[in-house]
């Protein structure tokens, strides 16, 4: 497991190098150009940038997390074409620096989605919320102007970019599941081959909730699409995101289960807890067990016992001792996390040695 740090580029996160230097075990740096839209292609010259920030740390970048896909692909228009063509251009552009794993996600038109992004916790922290009514009663924009109160938005929900969603939602109206499905299996028939030129492993998240939102179509969302999703190709750059906090979040998904099942395609984890509630509500909550319902100690055996060499991320965490920082990428409980997970695993570790001898 090579552990890794989310990290928005320097002036656009609360987060310095010079702290992440000093968790323990990270090795590089999640990494993206955030100042581009869906679509565009990634220069060169803004890439090599990052890496300059990045070497004086002696951080690596080789997980890039998210080259986002450009909703006319995911709708199948004819104008695809050309974004595709971006997407490969910028594909190539990250793999001259060495980037190995590509994230992204097929979600229409949003990232994830929460009703409260500072909802406070029992103990004082506040973290990431969502709440299942109000989803379903409110429209987006309604849920917009909410979160924007608190001063930021969520990802995908950016104020330059409501004019667009409205648009989208009209144009989602015709698309059904299996149409979201043909629209990604084009895609990848374009982009894999590339990226397997690149020796670059394309990993895409699940949908987060693993469920529709405000009648969009939804499609990462179990294991089964996860077994769908794996047999669209055998190229060795088709990969996942495994994220134990987006698919946990519906309790029929067993996260050590899909990990046992699909270790070895799973290029890209993202490990965080998630208590969920009977009404479909879930909070983000520490990662130790006993604070969610995602058993996180079984998820880093599964990893452990499979052998996983690829690359981890604590993903979010809570926002502790008053800190000012994005929702769900503040340092402190990303940090514990980063922690927790290295117990485990290092626990495991010796359990395995003791056995051997
Ligand atoms: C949620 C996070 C997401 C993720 C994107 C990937 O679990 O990991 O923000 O970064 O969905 O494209
Ligand atoms: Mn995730």
């Amino acid at each position: 497991m090579k552990m890794t740090f989310r990290w928005y580029g320097e002036g656009n996160d609360s987060v310095s190098l010079s702290q992440i230097k000093q968790i323990p075990g990270v090795e590089g740096l999640v990494w993206a150009l955030h100042d581009k839209a869906a679509g565009e292609v990634w220069p060169l010259d803004e890439i090599l940038e990052v890496k300059k920030q990045a070497d004086q740390y002696g951080f690596h970048l080789d997980v890039v997390e998210s080259i986002n896909v450009h909703e006319d692909i995911k709708l199948g228009l004819s104008s695809r074409d050309q974004y595709i063509e971006n997407y490969k251009e910028s594909l190539r552009n990250v793999a001259k620096i060495g980037a190995k794993v590509v994230c992204f996600n097929f979600m229409p038109v949003f990232d994830w989605t929460r009703t409260d992004l500072f909802k406070e916790l029992e103990d004082g922290s506040t973290a990431l919320f969502y709440e299942h009514e109000k989803v379903k009663n409110m429209n987006p924009d309604d849920l917009f102007k909410q979160t924007i109160g608190s001063g930021y938005s969520m990802p995908g929900w950016e104020p330059e970019r409501l004019d667009v969603i409205k648009d989208s939602f009209e144009a989602y109206k015709s698309v059904s599941d299996e149409d979201l499905w043909a629209n990604l299996e084009y895609f990848l028939g374009e982009v894999l081959p590339v990226a397997e030129e690149e020796g670059v492993k394309l990993a895409i998240h699940p949908d987060d909730p693993p469920w529709p939102v405000f009648d969009l179509p939804r499609i990462i969302v179990s294991e089964k699409a996860v077994e769908r999703y794996l047999s669209i190709s055998d190229s060795p750059s088709h990969c996942i995101t495994l994220c134990s906090g987006s698919l946990g979040a519906n309790p029929q998904n067993d996260i050590p289960k899909i990990i046992r099942r699909f270790s070895s395609r799973i290029a890209f984890a993202h490990i965080r807890n998630v208590r969920r509630y009977d009404n479909s509500d879930f909070i983000e909550t520490s990662h130790r067990t006993q604070d969610g319902s995602v058993p996180i100690d079984d998820v880093v055996k599964a990893y452990h016992e499979t052998g996983f060499t690829g690359y981890a991320r604590p993903d979010h965490g809570r926002h502790l001792w008053n800190e000012d920082c994005r929702p769900g990428y503040g340092l402190y409980d990303r940090a514990l996390g980063i922690m927790y997970l290295w117990g485990l695993w290092d626990a495991y570790e010796l359990t395995k040695e003791n056995e051997v001898k």
